[in-house]
């Protein structure tokens, strides 16, 4: 049963909301697990326990934000639909692999917002990158049942549906936090208008309220504690960028697929860092635009969804006093487990 609990109103917190333009009603915890999340979720929540159903082939890509989801979206579903690359270059990556629980982090003033904007758009194809936001968990369940799905979460084990956790396919990916939190800021300066500086954000991701989905750890530590169950693996970005094609072979073990040496080159070739941000069934820049002219809330700066795509980005970005209060939070949220980032 879950419950949501007031945050305690720290000066963090209210600084890290009178940038948020796009949440008004501030955040709540959801327990168990702590999730925090827009009030507005709550009932979102429940919708997913009630109608989402398992099925047997079920494929997961879970993670917290910025740590290489898209990246492995990408992969996942090219190694379930044999490297189908003219489908997988034509069809958005959101429509093929649905984000289950957007709909629910968005609040409701704001989709009755963009509903009526997207009506009064006449140009369609100005719509065509955008995910469906209206009624995502429905694109999830509507998905053929004739192959299996593979869909997007950000959820922590937490407020998952229980049965995907046991009896469905999941692919954790993990990044350590020093090169999410700068991702974190870009994703929230061009998405949600996020006005603020880095240092506050810093403070608020510090403390676990740093926008939806926090707290990071207990979020990596959840998955990262039944990543010895057979149907759920879990993966580092660094690993990505290191070898990515004994990820790929790793993963398409998982799966059950078994894919050619050659198929194996011409995806580690379409996951390129430089292909996918080139790619617009991959990276976003339609989706930006689109949202920005349905909410009407502008991207703050020059970031891109593909922004970086690197590790160790942090040492020249985090000074000196941050990267020495990053290691003491880091060392005590990881106190009781054995899950190690790698930071470069
Ligand atoms: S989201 O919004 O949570 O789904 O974001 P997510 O996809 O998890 O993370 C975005 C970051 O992943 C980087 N990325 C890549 N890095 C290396 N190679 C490839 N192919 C790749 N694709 C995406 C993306 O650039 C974001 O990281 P930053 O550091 O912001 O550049």
């Amino acid at each position: 049963m879950i419950t949501t609990e007031q945050l305690k109103e720290t000066e963090v917190l209210k600084n890290f909301l009178s940038h948020a333009p796009l949440y008004p009603h501030g955040f709540v915890k959801f327990q168990p697990g702590g999730c925090v999340m827009p009030p507005c979720y709550e009932k979102y929540h429940h919708r997913i326990q009630n109608e989402f159903k398992a099925r047997d082939d079920d494929v997961w890509v879970a993670s917290f934000p910025k740590s290489g989801t898209t990246w492995t979206q990408e992969m996942v579903w090219n190694i379930m639909n044999n490297v189908d690359l003219e489908t997988a270059k034509s069809e958005s990556l959101d429509i093929r692999v649905p984000f289950m629980e957007i709909s629910g982090i968005i609040e409701p003033g704001l989709t009755k917002v963009i509903s009526e904007n997207a009506k009064q758009e006449k140009d369609q194809s100005d719509m065509s990158g955008v995910m469906p936001l209206d009624d995502s968990l429905d694109s999830v369940l509507n998905l053929p049942t004739e192959k299996p799905r593979v869909m997007k979460t950000h959820l922590p084990v937490e407020l998952m549906p229980q049965e995907a956790l046991t009896n469905s396919k999941i692919i954790y990916v993990a990044r350590n936090p020093r090169d999410v939190v700068l991702s974190w800021y870009n994703h929230w300066r061009i998405l949600e208008g996020y006005s603020g500086d880095f240092d506050g954000f810093f403070d608020a991701f510090l403390e676990d309220v740093g926008g939806y989905y926090s707290p990071y750890f207990s979020h990596n530590i959840g998955y990262w504690n039944i990543r010895e169950r057979d149907n759920v693996i879990f993966i580092f970005y660094e690993d990505m960028k290191k070898d990515l094609k004994s990820v790929i072979k790793k993963v398409a073990d998982f799966v059950g697929k078994e894919l050619t040496d050659s198929q194996i080159e011409i995806l580690y070739d379409h996951l390129q860092f430089d292909n996918m941000k080139n790619n617009k069934a991959v990276n976003k820049q339609e989706e930006i635009e689109g949202l920005a002219k349905l909410t009407g809330i502008k991207s703050i700066g020059d970031g891109k969804f593909m922004n970086k795509g690197k590790s160790g980005g942090w040492r020249s970005k985090l000074t000196e006093d941050q990267i020495s209060r990053m290691q003491a939070w880091e060392q005590d949220r990881q106190k009781n487990t054995d899950l190690k980032f790698q930071y470069d």
